[in-house]
């Protein structure tokens, strides 16, 4: 039953399907969409992790038929929009309330790039573990990275792309970086990176997922504190 809803999700997130009203897929006029089977989940207990994971899914299917020429750009916009409102449900079970006790840290998509949807979920997933998060946005220049690092010393700087043609934009923004506060420490993530790709690049960390860049971000936190006590 909790599996059929969930599948369900991930076809309204590869179909584009937003909520009940939105006219868009035609053969889904009158369907829920992925707004209220999220909320059904949600109150059925399903936890969001899974759902998040239906997601993921569902978005991997329709970038595999975007590659294929099977679907365009509208389609990848409706896709996201439809994930949109199942984040918008799930954010609250991300947020612990924590004091933001731990850092600061300022996160933004590179120059050029304009996918957030992943960029997004780390930012929600770090803020929940008690950081405190600076979101800069989309398609960021480099400068926009350096005056933010300037504003607010200390922070870790978190930089995504999800393309490859701008990850040339990444690495320039990562030496940027790193050639004006040398102490800075910079995570990159995102669906073309490695963790060869990232080290090539002179950052000190890269994750493949929000928990990765939680874990992350904790050891560094642990290792200044115990810098101090030494
Ligand atoms: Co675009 N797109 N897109 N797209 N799009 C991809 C990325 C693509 C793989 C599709 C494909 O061809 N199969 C392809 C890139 C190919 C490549 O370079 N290797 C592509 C392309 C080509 C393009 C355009 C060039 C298409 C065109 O115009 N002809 C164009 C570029 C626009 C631009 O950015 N300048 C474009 C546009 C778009 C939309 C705007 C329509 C839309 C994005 C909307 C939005 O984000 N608001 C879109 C979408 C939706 C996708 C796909 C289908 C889905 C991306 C996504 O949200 N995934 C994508 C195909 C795919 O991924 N299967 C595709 C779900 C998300 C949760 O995963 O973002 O990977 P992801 O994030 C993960 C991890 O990567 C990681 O954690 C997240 C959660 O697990 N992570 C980090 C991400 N950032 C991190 C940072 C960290 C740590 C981890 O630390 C700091």
């Amino acid at each position: 039953m909790n599996d059929g809803l969930i599948n369900q999700i991930g076809i309204c997130i590869e179909r584009g399907k937003v909520n009940k009203a939105s006219p868009y897929p035609g053969d889904m006029v009158g369907e829920d969409g992925s707004d209220e089977l999220t909320r059904k989940a949600l109150s059925d207990g399903i936890g969001p992790d899974l759902i998040l994971q239906a997601c993921n899914s569902g978005m991997q299917r329709i970038g595999e038929r975007f590659s294929r020429n099977e679907v365009f750009v509208p389609e990848l916009l409706m896709a996201a929009k439809s994930m949109n409102a199942v984040m918008a449900h799930l954010k609250p079970y991300f947020q612990t309330g924590t004091v933001k006790a731990k850092g600061k840290f300022v996160i933004g998509t590179v120059a050029g790039d304009l996918h957030d949807i992943g960029k997004n979920l780390v930012s929600m997933v770090v803020e929940g573990n008690g950081w405190e998060v600076i979101d800069l946005g989309v398609d960021v220049k480099m400068s926009k990275f350096v005056d933010a690092v300037k504003a607010n010393p200390g922070c870790i700087v978190g930089l995504s792309a999800l393309l490859t043609t701008t990850m040339t934009n990444m690495s320039k923004t990562v030496q940027e970086i790193k050639a004006q506060f040398p102490d800075t420490v910079v995570i990159v993530g995102g669906a073309p990176l490695t963790s060869i790709t990232a080290e090539r690049m002179k950052a000190d960390g890269y994750a493949p997922d929000p928990q990765g860049a939680v874990a992350f971000l904790n050891k560094v936190s642990m290792s200044w504190k115990n810098e101090i006590i030494a």
